[in-house]
């Protein structure tokens, strides 16, 4: 191909693109630039040694596996398995650029276990982080994969809803609420509080949904705890009456 071959290396566990690494009749400088700016992580120049492409296809194995351990550790709550709130942030605004463009709602759900300071303090801290990974865990079994979870901080998580109107995104909050309410978690009940949020076209920061989220959970627990209750700043307007 043109001078060059190209040498892939390809592992199943590592869904990220392949490292690449050039082989290579082209043996000037201006060549070896080209293919590094081009993206490969190595260029070697033909004739090769078999052992050195072999001992170079490790190093770029290693050094790829080390980058998806640390893409993942940065990106991944370790205690819950959860996304966590950097993630958070990227993909609220990722999101909100989504339902900008193509004019699409977006719903935001805070939720936030109710009273879990008790469960640390009558039951230690240990049994309070085996509830948050159970809490998690009902989460992801009762969301589809398109929509995201996160661990917003301590005992609050968060759940974005592409294309979530009103009456979808309360419908996916109630089920979430009914989800850890529905059996005992470490023999204990545990019931959570939700606020949620709906984008408007008006919002110019993805952090006001967030904010709006927030404000409603705050009304969900002055109301009493164990329910849902809708930003009403920025509930989606109702249709006019016919
Ligand atoms: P409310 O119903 O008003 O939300 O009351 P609350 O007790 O849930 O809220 P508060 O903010 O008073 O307490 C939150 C508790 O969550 C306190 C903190 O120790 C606990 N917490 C936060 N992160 C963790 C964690 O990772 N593990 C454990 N075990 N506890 C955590
Ligand atoms: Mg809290
Ligand atoms: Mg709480």
């Amino acid at each position: 191909m043109n001078g060059h071959d190209l040498c892939i290396a390809i592992t199943a566990d590592n869904p990220a693109p392949p490292p690449v690494i050039f082989l290579s009749g082209r043996t000037l400088p201006k060549d070896r630039v080209i293919g590094l700016e081009a993206g490969a992580v190595d260029y070697m120049t033909k004739p090769f040694d078999a052992k050195e492409l072999i001992a170079r296809v490790g190093v770029a194995l290693r050094t790829g596996r080390r980058i998806a351990t640390l893409t993942h550790d940065a990106s991944v709550d370790r205690m819950t398995g959860l996304l966590n709130r950097a993630q958070l942030d990227d993909r609220l605004a990722d999101s909100v650029g989504r339902a900008i463009h193509v004019g699409t709602n977006l719903g935001c759900i805070l939720l936030d276990l109710d009273h879990f300071k008790s469960v640390n303090d009558e039951h230690g801290h240990l049994t309070g982080d085996d509830v948050l990974r159970e809490v998690a865990s009902r989460l992801r079994r009762n969301l589809r994969t398109s929509d995201p979870v996160f661990r917003y901080g301590g005992e609050e998580f968060c759940v974005v809803v592409e294309g979530g109107d009103r009456s979808g995104t309360l419908f996916i909050a109630e089920k979430l609420l009914a989800a850890i309410a529905a059996e005992p978690i470490c023999g204990l009940d545990v019931t959570a509080s939700a606020g949620v949020a709906l984008w408007l076209q008006t919002f110019t920061e993805p952090s006001e949904l967030l904010e709006a989220a927030d404000a409603a959970l705050y009304e969900a627990k002055r109301a009493g705890r164990a329910r849902v209750t809708v930003s009403e700043l920025i509930a989606a307007p109702t249709a006019a009456p016919a």
